[in-house]
């Protein structure tokens, strides 16, 4: 597909910085999930990828095998951003800020976040005057030996106004539905995030393990009290059927390990704040009680404390 400057393709990394690449499509966050959209989208358009900064867009450059392929990225750093029409934000929720800065760099007609976590309001705030909006994604993937392993296959919801983006995302592949109520949509991912996340990351298990004994006893209690916190939210949702919506998304990505059980390995900070951080501030707003959750969130603080000090100390 050809870029709207040029007719030879977006070979962007190697243009003079005054003619602009453009892109139908550029993904911000080139962690698992962002690669694996990125290279599904690669092989039916040109997609640029956006890294945090230009040494580790060209070390993207060089290649990352997805799957089974080698993707060769368009990858760009913040200093030679591209333009491109619409924008899929896939950082860390901690990263909003700086990711919807870079997007709104690129002029584009629309900015979808697909983050786990609560943050269209902030996402909205920072790109004031560009259709802005918070999706969501079941859909997993993650990084083994410098690989990157697609697992689940999930779906991606958007609001309408994203119809050309819905058609480009279903061209590469992925299940997409336009949905009507996407603030009770980020619930239940939300819900799903907080009862299978730091169950993963502190066992360090696989997401299909967290429904089954022993770690289903805890799983199963952070439902439960989730499920009483996101209903005085004005969620439509009971106990058993929160427990179900979890076990469906455990199983459809039952080899994937959980974003949070990735940033523990890897020794960085996770999204606990934004994840069972949010669930335990709406759960004071309400007064309902979740121990089970301020549990779980010291431990995962405590783990995230110990390898930075064992790092700090060698
Ligand atoms: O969003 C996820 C995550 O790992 O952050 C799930 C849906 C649990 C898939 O792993």
């Amino acid at each position: 597909m050809a870029t709207r400057r040029s007719s030879k393709g977006p070979a962007a990394a190697a243009l003079p910085r005054e003619r602009r690449a453009h892109y139908p499509i550029a993904i911000v966050g080139p962690g698992a999930l962002g690669l694996h959209y990125a290279a599904r989208l690669a092989r039916v358009m040109p997609t640029a990828l956006v890294a945090r900064s230009t040494a580790r867009a060209a070390q993207l450059r060089a290649g990352v095998t997805v799957g089974a392929r080698r993707l060769r990225p368009h990858a760009y750093g913040p200093e030679n951003l591209p333009s491109a029409d619409w924008v899929i934000i896939l950082v860390k929720a901690q990263d909003s800020l700086p990711a919807a800065r870079v997007a709104a760099r690129m002029a584009p007609k629309g900015v979808l976040s697909l983050q786990n976590g609560l943050v269209e309001e902030l996402l909205r705030k920072r790109l004031a005057g560009i259709r802005a909006a918070q999706g969501v994604t079941t859909e997993g993937a993650y990084r083994e030996r410098g690989r990157i392993v697609p697992a689940g296959h999930g779906e991606t919801l958007m609001p309408r106004g994203y119809a050309p983006l819905a058609r480009m995302l279903r061209r590469a592949g992925f299940e997409v539905r336009i949905e009507r109520d996407l603030a009770a949509a980020r619930l239940r991912k939300l819900l799903v995030n907080v009862s299978i996340n730091p169950v993963a990351a502190l066992f360090r298990v696989p997401n299909g393990r967290v429904i089954e004994a022993p770690y289903a006893h805890f799983a199963r209690e952070l439902t439960d009290e989730a499920a009483a916190v996101l209903a005085a939210e004005g969620l439509r949702i009971g106990a058993t059927q929160a427990w179900e919506r979890v076990v469906a998304v455990a199983r459809a990505t039952a080899n994937n390990r959980a974003s949070m059980l990735q940033d523990i390995v890897a020794g960085r900070r996770t999204e606990i704040d934004f994840l069972t951080g949010a669930l335990i501030r709406l759960a004071a707003r309400h007064r309902i009680a979740v121990p089970t959750h301020r549990a779980f969130y010291r431990l995962i603080r405590l783990l995230e404390q110990s390898k930075s000090e064992r790092r700090a100390a060698t």
